[in-house]
């Protein structure tokens, strides 16, 4: 099951990737602390805050967030300070790492 899920975050990445134009990021970062149904809430209002990000899928089954960004606006790196600061400390996700 988890294998799944992987291949298809993956293969969502790519077509994502694929239709971005310059300057759009999509990332999915794994984030920590989400337990209940109000989290989700507080993690994309903060991501949402940020100036340059454009689009915020939470998923609290997978514990991640996706995150599409405009990279000459903002980083990673303040996308992971902002859910930090809000009490969810995230990183880019294992499977997203190596693309
Ligand atoms: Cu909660």
């Amino acid at each position: 099951m988890k294998h799944g899920v992987i291949v298809l975050v993956f293969m969502v990445g790519l077509l994502s990737t694929a239709g971005a134009w310059a300057g759009e990021k999509t990332v999915t970062l794994e984030v920590e602390n989400m337990t209940c149904a109000l989290c989700p809430v507080t993690v994309r209002k903060a991501l949402e805050a940020l100036d340059g990000v454009q689009k915020v899928e939470i998923s609290l089954a997978n514990k991640t967030a996706r995150v599409t960004f405009e990279d000459e606006k903002t980083t990673l790196s303040a996308l992971t300070a902002a859910t930090t600061h809000a009490g969810y400390p995230s990183r880019l996700s294992r499977e997203k790492a190596h693309e």
